[in-house]
């Protein structure tokens, strides 16, 4: 399986005096994929732990449009940490990719765009299992 990969990806502001827009193009070296599905979370609890899984071949870009919540990621070897607070930030997680979303702010709207349907065979949720997957990548 792929070893996983994130990083940050700055989106160009479009503003004038009437405020800011931002446009998001599929296949583009901003969204490196054709998107295939858009969801977007909200209304979740501050103490409330999101993810806790991986993906085997999923794409994503992660995009929080309103509010803030931490993503904390873990390719097998490294841990961190990335605050989305920003709508003009995205973040592009690929590969095996351990995500837990947790800090969500009351106003928070996590906006993910999908290379692929929803298909429940694609979910690592077994922490050991994962693990297992990564070792054999290192
Ligand atoms: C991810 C992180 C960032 C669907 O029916 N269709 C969908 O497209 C999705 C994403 C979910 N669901 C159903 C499956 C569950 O019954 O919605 C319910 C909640 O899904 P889940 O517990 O997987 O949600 P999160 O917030 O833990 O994780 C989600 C994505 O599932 C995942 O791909 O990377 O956001």
């Amino acid at each position: 399986m792929k070893k996983g990969t994130t990083h940050l990806i700055n989106l160009k502001v479009n503003g004038d005096n009437r405020g800011s827009l931002i446009a998001l193009e599929e296949n583009s070296s901003v969204v490196p994929f054709f998107v295939k599905r858009v969801y977007y979370i909200y209304g979740t609890l501050p103490d409330v732990v999101r993810g806790k899984h991986a993906h085997k071949t999923l794409k994503q870009v992660l995009v929080c449009v309103s509010g803030a919540c931490d993503i904390e990621c873990f390719d097998g070897q490294h841990r961190q940490t990335i605050t989305l607070n920003n709508p003009s930030q995205g973040l592009y997680l690929e590969g095996l990719i351990w995500r837990e979303m947790k800090n969500f702010t009351p106003d928070c709207v996590l906006m993910v765009l999908a290379s692929d349907h929803y298909n429940e065979a694609d979910y690592i949720r077994d922490y050991t299992e994962f693990l297992k997957e990564n070792f054999s990548n290192w």
